[in-house]
């Protein structure tokens, strides 16, 4: 099999109520820049990234997927995935100017998409060409009922209904106003009207300093709360470590680091307790699969953020042995040809052939903005 085209692709998709927000930002849709590879086999491979649809950035990353990598994939195997990596991660081009951002998504989509060819050509899903069992339990967490921009009672209800109505077992929720008071006070409401059986994270998206942190930090005990996520500025070891050793919450972070050596670095100093890789900005999965060992020989949780929109990484969390959680925003269900499926807080299976990263005609008919 060879590849013969690359099709590049960038959607723009609705959020939950018209906005959702964090600490960082408020948006309105959802962007997948992503890539078609087209092969001689009339297998096509899907794989795509995801940002705050800001076209300009989201070109940015098709051009680098299409003109930086894509003239050094035509006419080569997908199913190399190992050497394809090392082909476009050591290219000097991609040294010089990339390793992270842009580039480092770019790179992600295509080495998802080869990956979602790979598994197709063997007609399996990813999971089992992985050695993963279809009877492995995913836990669900829900994010999309936590929004910084949802009042007092909206927050409560909407976190309220994810637990007692739909059958999750764990709800996420921003923090990050300008008063962590603030913050303490939805906590206490959120964890309240949850009861205690139920599973509370809290989300800072980088933007507390350390001595909001202790000090806030430290009251998150009295609430339960199962981790403290991204509390400081996104590559900040030294602080999450000293962080950590203050407070009795556990860290999470990752969702914004770019390659191994970051997640070594923040897994050595102690600065990390739930690791968050996320398989659209690392580089795919081909190097999803080495941090998920890195992090398995360190005794950690791996927990993937979901810039994937669950698809692909739902078949990692099955296939390896670190995951036993992935978080669930329902956004894109409706674009793919098997969407991702939460049952009573459980991850449902997927079957079809692939990386679940197939998104229908209609969808790319309907939202491409390219
Ligand atoms: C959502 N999940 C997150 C995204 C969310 C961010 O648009 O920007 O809030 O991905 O932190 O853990
Ligand atoms: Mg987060």
């Amino acid at each position: 099999m060879r590849i013969t085209e690359l099709q590049p692709f960038i959607l723009h998709v609705p959020v939950t109520g018209g906005g959702i927000a964090d600490s960082t930002h408020k948006v309105t849709h959802w962007g997948m820049p992503g890539v078609i590879i087209h092969t001689d086999a009339g297998l096509k491979g899907y794989g795509y990234c995801g940002t705050h649809a800001h076209l300009g950035s989201d070109r940015l990353i098709t051009d680098a997927i299409v003109n930086l990598f894509g003239p050094l994939l035509i006419g080569e195997d997908p199913r190399q995935t190992q050497h394809l990596f090392n082909k476009l991660d050591r290219h000097p081009n991609n040294i010089w100017i990339g390793r992270a951002g842009v580039t480092q998504m770019a790179l992600s989509a295509i080495d998802i998409a080869v990956w979602d060819l790979k598994a197709k050509a063997a007609e399996q899903p990813l999971w089992q060409l992985l050695g993963g069992s279809p009877d492995k339990t995913i836990i669900a967490y829900n994010t999309d009922c936590g929004w910084l921009n949802r009042d007092i009672d909206q927050l409560v209800d909407d976190c309220r209904h994810m637990i007692e109505m739909e059958g999750f077992p764990a709800v996420k929720m921003k923090i990050g106003k300008p008063d962590p008071n603030e913050d303490l006070k939805r906590i206490e409401a959120v964890r309240r009207a949850i009861g205690d059986e139920a599973k509370l994270m809290v989300d800072a998206n980088g933007k507390w300093h350390l001595a909001d942190a202790i000090q806030f930090g430290r009251r998150f005990s009295a609430f339960d709360i199962t981790w403290f996520e991204e509390p400081l500025w996104h590559d900040d070891v030294n602080n999450h470590a000293r962080l950590a050793d203050k407070i009795d919450t556990p860290i999470a972070l990752g969702e914004l680091l770019y390659n191994i050596d970051a997640f070594r670095h923040f897994i050595e100093a102690g600065a990390v307790h739930y690791v968050q890789p996320d398989v659209m900005r690392i580089g795919g999965i081909t190097p999803w699969l080495q941090i998920a060992d890195l992090v398995a020989s360190h005794r950690l949780p791996l927990v993937p953020h979901h810039g994937d929109m669950m698809q692909a990484q739902i078949h990692l969390c099955i296939a390896h042995r670190a995951c036993w959680m992935l978080e669930f925003i329902p956004w894109t269900l409706d674009y793919f040809v098997e969407p991702a499926r939460v049952e009573a807080g459980r991850f449902v299976t997927p079957h079809l052939p692939g990386a679940g990263t197939t998104l229908t005609d209609q969808a790319l008919a309907a939202y491409n903005q390219l």
